[in-house]
């Protein structure tokens, strides 16, 4: 009998953290899924924001799990991620064999040698598809897990504006709202956000590396998202620190190219920190305008996934 643990990126950010919990419902509330021990777990610390609705519902974290926690008798659901790099560390190699399963809205980047049970679609988040696989098979998330699924919702499509919404992720943050008794999804929504933004106890070294992902892009391009209502703040009491910060993290990943990005979630903006001529070259072809003091406005770019993290790729090539 086989425990199946259902896990996110590293790093994991809100909907990496719920849709393995939202699996784990759906695997316990429909045994055909066929998992009979499902495990939702986590590869690292709660990030800030997830923290806070954990805190706020009084739900306690999903075990944080390590390579060294798989065996014969374990498996491994993919949720919110699918390649190597976005992996738990140790997740790969032989021990690849151990994935079962992914459900994700990422860029599909796999090359497994045993068939898997693949669901991908192109929508703003996770925990829509999860939401869609309940659906399909009579599940309905009690009142916290629907809470925490619209939370993840609201958060993956900064409040319905990134040009990663869909029409199903709005459809089905209203049902869950409706499930939830969320009446005041703007309130709420603005909860999130203060809670995310809340700068103030994150160094300068957690900035750099709040929401990053490495890409393969020929050149090891980091990519770091921190969404604010407070960009101006950053932008300007913490940016020669940040820029010492971005510094040192690029050399401790050994990545040839770092971007920051400061994404004002209220004004729909983005900023990108340029630490380089290297970076500047590369940000200025990908998006255009000119780096002032080591900024370059991007305008109302505010997916990494959709519209960031492509244009460096393509401006790579
Ligand atoms: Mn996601």
């Amino acid at each position: 009998m086989k425990t199946t643990y259902i896990i996110g990126h590293t790093k994991p950010d809100t909907d990496a953290v719920v849709a393995a919990m939202a699996f784990e419902y759906l695997c316990k509330n429909w045994k055909e899924m066929g998992y009979v021990t499902p495990v939702a777990a986590i590869t690292d610390p709660l990030n800030p924001e997830t923290q806070f609705l954990f805190d706020t519902f009084g739900v306690s974290a999903p075990k944080v799990l390590t390579a060294a926690d798989l065996n014969e008798n374990t498996e491994v659901v993919l949720v919110d991620h699918n390649e190597a790099s976005q992996r738990m560390s140790g997740l790969d190699g032989e021990l690849e064999s151990q994935i079962v399963e992914i459900v994700d809205h990422h860029k599909a980047n796999i090359n497994f040698n045993n068939p898997v049970y693949l669901t991908f679609k192109p929508w703003g988040s996770t925990c829509s598809i999860v939401y869609y696989l309940m659906k399909k098979f009579g599940v309905q998330p009690e009142k916290t897990l629907a809470s925490f699924m619209l939370a993840s919702i609201l958060s993956d499509t900064v409040g319905y504006k990134s040009a990663t919404c869909t029409e199903h992720d709005k459809k089905f943050g209203s049902e869950l709202a409706a499930l939830a008794g969320v009446t005041d999804v703007d309130g709420f929504t603005l909860e999130i956000f203060k809670a995310k933004s809340n700068i103030s106890t994150l160094t300068d070294e957690q900035i750099v590396k709040n929401d990053y992902k490495v890409f393969d892009f020929g050149k090891k391009t980091m990519i770091d998202q921190l969404e604010t209502v407070e960009q101006d703040l950053v932008l300007t009491q913490k940016k020669a620190s940040l820029l010492q910060a971005m510094e040192r993290v690029k050399a401790e990943l050994g990545a040839e190219l770092i971007f920051v990005a400061i994404t004002d979630i209220l004004k729909v903006n983005t900023k990108l920190l340029i630490l380089t001529q290297a970076e500047q070259a590369v940000a200025e072809k990908a998006f255009g305008g000119t780096t002032v003091d080591n900024v370059l406005d991007i305008g109302p770019k505010m997916s990494r996934k959709k519209e960031i993290a492509p244009a460096i790729e393509m401006a790579l090539k």
